[in-house]
């Protein structure tokens, strides 16, 4: 795949010289306030893509993310990545994804992502596309998630956070 030959160098240098301020934008449910939901360009005729967003519980009560659907993919799945001896491996999260009050889960490549297989057409930079959200507690919300470059990180991510 074209984007593990970007040298990652070269990734941190150009996310601090030139950072995303242009691309967040906000979605509330409730006290859970969704930050700059974002998908990856697909490249040729990949037939899955990954999504990724910021979801920070501003409430005082949990809550739990239990649900995600799209109109332009098959299935969409929520995926987390864990190490199996030497090799990261992604699995489906079970059970939904906890939001403890207070606290903020980022998505982001290598960690948790929203998993769209079976593309109904290809993601292109610059377009955007809608994705529901159900959460136990907080009910539904319809977030747009932007498209980014193939070779796109989120600042936080770029920064080890
Ligand atoms: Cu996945």
């Amino acid at each position: 795949m074209f984007r593990f030959f970007v040298p990652i160098t070269f990734l941190f240098a150009a996310v601090t010289l030139f950072p995303p301020v242009t691309t967040a934008h906000e979605f509330q449910a409730g006290d859970l306030f969704i930050d700059h939901p974002w998908a990856r360009a697909t490249i040729g005729r990949t037939p899955n893509g990954s999504a990724y967003l910021t979801i920070h519980n501003r409430g005082e009560t949990a809550d739990r993310l239990i649900g995600v659907a799209v109109e332009n993919a098959e299935k969409a799945e929520l995926h987390q990545h864990i190490r199996d001896g030497d090799v990261m491996r992604m699995r489906p999260v079970t059970g939904g994804l906890p939001l403890a009050a207070g606290g903020r889960v980022a998505f982001a490549p290598g960690g948790y992502h929203i998993m769209l297989f079976g593309l109904t057409s290809p993601l292109i930079e610059g377009e955007s596309f809608p994705m529901r959200l159900s959460f136990e507690k907080a009910g539904e919300v319809e977030v747009t998630v932007k498209i980014e470059s193939a070779a796109y990180m989120p600042a936080a991510a770029a920064h080890g956070h």
